[in-house]
């Protein structure tokens, strides 16, 4: 192989590695557990982002996300969820009970503080 082929063969392998986890990103799709009172919950770690990132809950059913911040850096040290109009403070390696009742379906981005983390909360219809 001359430099080329090798240039080749490599970009492919990145490619390959992009469409691997491209597909394992949406595998990261958790949907919440109904616990007692019909509270769907769902544990989040927070750490360089959220895992899971994507979030399927329940339209017009209380929601409990459980964020689990596993870092100091300060990114994370926020959680804001802007269509709920919910804001929290996540203390480091405290796990925060983050509760609201979706109403309307659909996909809703949920953020850090400084809008750089990023997770999606999907919201299926009755
Ligand atoms: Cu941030």
């Amino acid at each position: 192989m001359d430099g080329s082929e090798i240039a080749v063969a490599v970009g492919g392998i990145g490619l390959i590695a992009l469409i691997l986890w491209y597909f394992f990103g949406e595998r990261e799709a958790v949907a919440a557990r109904a616990v007692a009172g019909g509270v769907q919950e769902v544990n989040v770690t927070v750490k360089g982002g959220y895992a899971p990132d994507v979030i399927v809950v329940k339209q017009g059913q209380p929601v409990r996300l459980n964020f689990y911040r596993d870092e100091t850096s300060s990114c994370s040290e926020q959680i804001v969820f802007g269509d709920f109009g919910v804001a929290r403070d996540l203390p480091a390696y405290e796990t925060t009970p983050v509760e609201f009742t979706p109403e309307k379906a659909g996909e809703f981005v949920f953020t850090c503080g400084m809008n750089m983390l990023r997770g999606k909360l999907v919201v299926q219809p009755q």
